[in-house]
C-alpha cells in the first residue's frame, strides 16, 4: 500500500461525505511576479507533434500493480473530471479560471496502483519533453490529464490531444503531448528541471529557479 495514495483517497473521502470541505483558496489570485494575461500564449521546444487521437497512447508504468497502455478509447472511458484552475507560467504571465476537463491522475492512481515504493512520477511527452513531480503533489485532486480546454478538444499547440495540468506548480511542471507516466522510487529530473528550473516550482514562493 503507498501511503500518498492512501492519503490522498481518505481527503477525497472525507470531502465526498461531507466530513470536510476543500480548503477555502486565498483570496490574492495572482502570485508574486506575476501578471494577469486574457490570451493563452503557447509555449513549446519548437514541436508540435500532430498525434491523431486514433494513434494516441498513454503508457503508465514504473512501480505499479497493474501497468496499463491506454488508446484513446480506453482513455476517455475512465471516469472524466472538470476543474476550474489558474495557470502560472514562469515567464510572469498568469491566466485565471481556465477550465478543464479530463481524466484525474487520481482515477489513473486507480487504475494501476502504485507501490508502496512510489515516491515520484515522471512524465515524458511526444515532442521529446519530460518533467518530475513528487506523487503526493501528483495526487491532488485538481491535478488532470486533460483533453478538453474551455469545452473544446484542446487544441495541438497547447498539448492536444491531452496534457497533464498541475495548477499549484509552475506550468513547465505540466506535459503537453503526454505519451508516458512513470512512477518511481526516487527523483528523476525533466528537461527544464536539467537547465536550471526549481524542481518543487511553487508559484506563491516565486521558486522558479534552482
Ligand atoms: N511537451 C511539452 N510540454 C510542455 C512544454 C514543452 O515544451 N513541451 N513547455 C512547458 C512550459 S515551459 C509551459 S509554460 C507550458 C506552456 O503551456 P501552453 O503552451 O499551453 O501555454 O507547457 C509546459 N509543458
Ligand atoms: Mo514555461
Amino acid at each position: 500500500m503507498n501511503t500518498a495514495y492512501i492519503a490522498a483517497k481518505e481527503r477525497w473521502a472525507a470531502r465526498k461525505s461531507g466530513t470536510s470541505r476543500t480548503t477555502e483558496r486565498s483570496r490574492e489570485r495572482i502570485p508574486p511576479g506575476q501578471k494577469q494575461v486574457t490570451n493563452f500564449p503557447v509555449l513549446d521546444l519548437g514541436i508540435k507533434p500532430e498525434i491523431l487521437p486514433a494513434q494516441w497512447r498513454l503508457k503508465i508504468g514504473g512501480q505499479v500493480e497493474r501497468p496499463v497502455t491506454l488508446d484513446w478509447e480506453a482513455f476517455l472511458a475512465l471516469p472524466q473530471t472538470n476543474d476550474t484552475s489558474d495557470f502560472h507560467c514562469v515567464t510572469t504571465w498568469s491566466q485565471l479560471d481556465m477550465t478543464w476537463t479530463g481524466v484525474s491522475f487520481l482515477a489513473l492512481a486507480d487504475l494501476v496502483q502504485p507501490r508502496a515504493s512510489a515516491t515520484h512520477v515522471f512524465f515524458k511527452s511526444y515532442d521529446g519533453y519530460s518533467t518530475n513531480n513528487p506523487l503526493d503533489v501528483c495526487l491532488d485532486e485538481d491535478v488532470l490529464i486533460a483533453h478538453t480546454w474551455n469545452g473544446a478538444p484542446l487544441p495541438t499547440e497547447h498539448g492536444g490531444p491531452a496534457r497533464v495540468i498541475i495548477p499549484k506548480r509552475y506550468a513547465w511542471k505540466g506535459a503537453k503531448w503526454i505519451r508516458e507516466i512513470t512512477f518511481l522510487d526516487r527523483d528523476i529530473l525533466g528537461f527544464w528541471e536539467l537547465r536550471g528550473y526549481s524542481n518543487t516550482a511553487d508559484p506563491w514562493t516565486e521558486d522558479r529557479f534552482s
